[in-house]
């Protein structure tokens, strides 16, 4: 699209004029990607330490997701279900022998991916498991985010997503995350269908828990007959080091949901994968979307998918990841103004010395911004720091001198 040439601030303007004031971005002005760099309308050329929130785990404009977009997006981009293609089925065989699953259902954005999760297991539950009509319970962990849509925030604990968007989903429980013991009581209600959860709680603040949480979390749904579903729209995709998060711990979700880096964060593409004995619970006409598996999606989810293998994202993940938690201990543990460090692979964060409700987060980002490295902070103190998972470990070198540059200007 050509666009008018103009200062950073005129495009600022134009959004606050013309656009919902449903975000607040930070002041930078983007007009290209190539892989680990993203450059401004005047040409200045930054690290993308935030990756569209793990959107873009193959890096901007990959070449081969590119080439795959442009060669459908000139055959055929959408027949809607109402008729086959020679596209979606060969993707599904693909994507279900990638990750393990009888079958798949694909849709758009993450949080679809994790609405259509809730109507399968509520599905279940009546039809399978036999709870009486209606008295479907899933479990959710607080603090937890899957998306903005009416379910999605009936399960959240965050004001600032729940308020006055009222009245909210009935049949919900909320459970701390990381508390087992918490877990088994509710486990105890019959009518309790499912366990929706994020194996690292992202939006939170990269929240770890405890390593044998999600495991044994997962043995206590299965001895209760409850579906451990998985909210890996965030985590999988090899952000955390490996094919999903799960893979760390050993176990298969009983539901799998994924989206953001399912397309390298070229369109918007989710999808929910489960057995049969739970995805045939749901009939034709039962579920869909528009949109929902058109060729143009996957022909770049293929490609996005393969891109992960062929360069081994989640090996790059896995070692990148532990060369940059212990660079940012050291700083953890020679300055005061950064306290800790946590993540896995390169879904990491840092949390700064200061109060979630300062600004302390954000001035730290502006003066990353100004040193050429992209990120965001969440809840205020918390700097969540996820590159693209092709960064070269000099790249990653690089970056980490830019934040032990910025963090002494602020010991400072
Ligand atoms: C925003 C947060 C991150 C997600 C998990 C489902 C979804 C998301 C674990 C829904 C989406 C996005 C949404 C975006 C910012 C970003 C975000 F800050 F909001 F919480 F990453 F942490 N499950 N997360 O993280 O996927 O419908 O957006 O495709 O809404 O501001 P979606």
């Amino acid at each position: 699209m050509t666009t008018t040439a103009r200062s950073p601030q005129e495009y600022i303007d134009l959004e606050d004029q013309y656009g919902a004031h449903n975000y607040h971005p930070l002041p930078v002005v983007l007009e290209r990607g190539e892989g680990v760099y993203v450059w401004d309308v005047e040409g200045r050329k930054y690290y993308d330490f935030l990756s569209a929130y793990s959107a873009v785990n193959q890096g901007h404009c990959h070449p081969k997701i590119i080439a795959a977009l442009t060669s459908q997006a000139q055959t055929l981009t959408l027949t809607s279900r109402a008729f086959y293609n020679n596209i979606l089925g060969p993707f599904e065989k693909y994507i279900t022998e990638y990750f393990g699953y009888d079958k798949v259902l694909m849709m758009n954005s993450g949080v679809e991916g994790g609405e259509t999760a809730v109507k399968l297991c509520r599905k279940w539950a009546y039809e399978v498991k036999g709870v009486p009509a209606n008295q479907a319970k899933i479990i959710f962990a607080e603090n937890n985010f899957w998306g903005r849509t009416l379910a999605a925030i009936s399960s959240s604990s965050d004001p600032s997503c729940r308020n006055n968007f009222g009245p909210f989903m009935t049949g919900y429980e909320m459970v701390p995350y990381n508390d087992l013991d918490a877990l088994a009581k509710l486990l105890e209600d019959p009518n309790v269908a499912g366990f929706m959860v994020e194996p690292i709680q992202g939006e939170a603040g990269v929240v770890v828990p405890d390593d044998h949480y999600l495991k044994t979390a997962y043995e206590m749904c299965k001895a209760k007959n409850v579906l451990f579903i998985a909210d890996e729209v965030q985590t999988g995709i090899a952000r955390t080091g490996r094919r999903l998060c799960c893979d760390h711990h050993g176990f298969q979700p009983d539901i799998l949901v994924l989206g953001k880096a399912l397309s390298g964060g070229v369109l918007p593409v989710s999808a929910v994968l489960t057995r049969d004995e739970i995805m045939l619970t749901i009939k034709p006409g039962e579920h869909g979307s528009t949109f929902g598996g058109n060729p143009l999606s996957c022909a770049v989810s293929k490609a996005a998918l393969q891109v992960v293998k062929d360069e081994n994202l989640s090996e790059n993940a896995e070692t990148l990841g532990h060369i940059f938690r212990a660079e940012m201990q050291k700083l953890v543990d020679s300055t005061d103004f950064v306290r800790l460090v946590r993540g896995k692979g390169l879904l990491n964060a840092i949390e700064v010395n200061a109060d979630e409700d300062s600004s302390a987060g954000w001035d730290f980002c502006m003066k990353l911004r100004d040193n050429g490295l992209l990120a965001k902070p969440t809840h205020g103190n918390k700097i969540r720091f996820a590159p693209p998972l092709t960064i070269t470990e000099e790249q990653l070198m690089e970056c980490i001198e830019i934040i032990k540059k910025t963090a002494m200007e602020f010991e400072g």
